[in-house]
């Protein structure tokens, strides 16, 4: 079994890391954040994983895991490091791949693997990476290889992901493909699909978020229209799908996390041809105003009005806020003003505000003044599920009923039962 290094001990590189020592690799996690070295040497895992916690303990207890703060020399280095976004100039900050080479460099040897994981633009393989790895004077394909690929687990469903998943390994060229298939397929239980070329990977992997927001672009102005024609958009989609060459996705309050909102940008990073991707990322953007307006209109007024937001996860039972739509809502909630004439507004200011009461049982976060279940919807006007997690499909109703002032309950994730909350004398409106 060979030796391999994982630079990134985040989401990705850590489950990585572990799932190679646990297939009897001999791996070393590294992280430029010494807190979490000295977490995970102490055997504390801390990102709300399924069984992740588990998984790596397993791990290190067998010793075939060590986490470190020091770079050796290794036969397959996987660079699993963040890519930020910088939001405004919507470009990808590849200055950790860039970082994480620099370190790498030095302790390459003839017939080693430089593998990247980490989402980026097309050609950064190519072009960011392999230049600051030839520093080492040995070339990428000739004496070392070098290899995109990208990984595609879904956050909530990691463990079971990175085993099953298919994979994509594009090397610079085929021996570098090769020696990479190798690797994975020591435990990838999926198939493995190979091309010769970094950038095809880095491409594909891009297009499959981008396939999934423009899709999700399309559910959410389906839901705006069905609306407009009141009708419910969740049956008209299910019944459009089973048309077997139709499969749209579901609206709901916006998309968010960190690579659906942000991969379409990297696709264009360096091209001019986005077209109708940016178009598709503003209409999931816009639908924070939408929801805000919906809310608005469904209570008649914001003013003087208490609303219990539901869930600040940007998807159901995680704990990861990253480009959250309940709390991008929260916030447009917070600062919409009710009326503009200070006589009638609830405060006597022209500021005044509706009153939002933020709940979400996985997200542990002292900034954002979160409350119980019992609190946040108390008094309450109404109640908006921003987040699909389990615990708001339990939620006891008739206990419910007492604590509100309204009946009024906004579902952006239709995960609530249209029976039991109709039933229970709930205004049921679904996005
Ligand atoms: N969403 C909708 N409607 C849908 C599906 C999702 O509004 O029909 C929203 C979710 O609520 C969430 C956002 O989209 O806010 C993203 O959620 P997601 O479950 O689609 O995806 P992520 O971001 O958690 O993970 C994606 C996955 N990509 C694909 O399914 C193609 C995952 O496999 C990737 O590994 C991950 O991105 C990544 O790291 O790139």
């Amino acid at each position: 079994m060979s030796s391999v290094y994982v630079h990134g001990l985040g989401y990705i590189g850590l489950p990585t890391a572990a799932m190679l020592a646990n297939y009897g690799h001999s791996v070393s996690g590294y992280d430029v954040d010494a807190d979490l070295i000295n977490e995970l040497q102490d055997g504390e895992v801390t990102v709300d994983e399924p069984g992740l916690r588990a998984f790596v303990t397993e791990a290190l207890e067998s010793g075939n895991l060590d986490v470190t703060n020091e770079i050796e020399p290794a036969k397959y280095h996987i660079i699993a490091v963040p890519t930020p976004f910088d939001h405004e100039a919507k470009v990808a900050d590849v200055d950790y791949i860039e970082a994480a080479g620099e370190a790498i460099a030095p302790n390459i040897r003839p017939g080693d693997s430089v593998i990247l994981e980490s989402t980026v633009p097309p050609g950064t393989t190519v072009e960011v990476l392999q230049p600051v790895l030839e520093q080492s004077d040995l070339n990428a394909g000739k004496d070392f290889a070098l290899i995109h690929c990208p990984e595609t687990v879904l956050p909530g469903n990691i463990i079971t992901e990175l085993r099953q998943n298919d994979r994509i390994i594009g090397g610079v060229n085929g021996v570098s493909t090769e020696a990479a298939v190798r690797l994975y397929d020591s435990f990838v239980e999926g198939d493995i699909h190979t091309t010769a070329n970094a950038t095809t990977a880095e491409f594909v992997k891009l297009i499959q978020n981008t396939y999934r927001d423009t899709n999700i672009a399309l559910a959410n102005e389906l839901a705006k229209l069905a609306r407009d024609y009141s009708i419910d958009s969740r049956e008209a989609i299910q019944l459009a799908n089973e048309h077997p060459r139709v499969e749209i996705h579901q609206p709901g309050p916006g998309v968010g996390g960190h690579c659906l909102p942000i991969d379409p940008w990297f696709l264009g990073q360096n091209s001019d041809k986005l077209e109708l991707i940016p178009v598709a990322r503003k209409i999931n953007d816009g639908m924070v105003d939408y929801i805000v307006e919906l809310i608005a209109d469904e209570l008649g007024t914001l003013q003087g009005k208490r609303i219990a937001l539901l869930g600040v996860a940007y998807k159901g039972n995680v704990d990861d806020i990253r480009e959250s739509p309940g709390l991008a809502i929260a916030r447009k909630l917070q600062a919409t003003p009710v009326d503009s004439s200070p006589s009638m507004s609830a405060d006597g200011g022209a500021n005044a505000t509706p009153e939002v009461a933020i709940n979400d049982p996985h997200v542990e976060d002292q900034t954002l003044d979160l409350q119980s279940f019992e609190n946040a919807t108390t008094d309450a006007d109404a109640i908006v599920v921003t987040t699909d997690h389990k615990e708001y499909t339990e939620i006891d109703t008739a206990a419910l009923s007492e604590r509100m002032s309204g009946k009024l309950v906004i579902d952006t994730k239709a995960i609530l039962n249209e029976v039991k909350w109709t039933q229970a004398g709930f205004g049921l409106v679904r996005v």
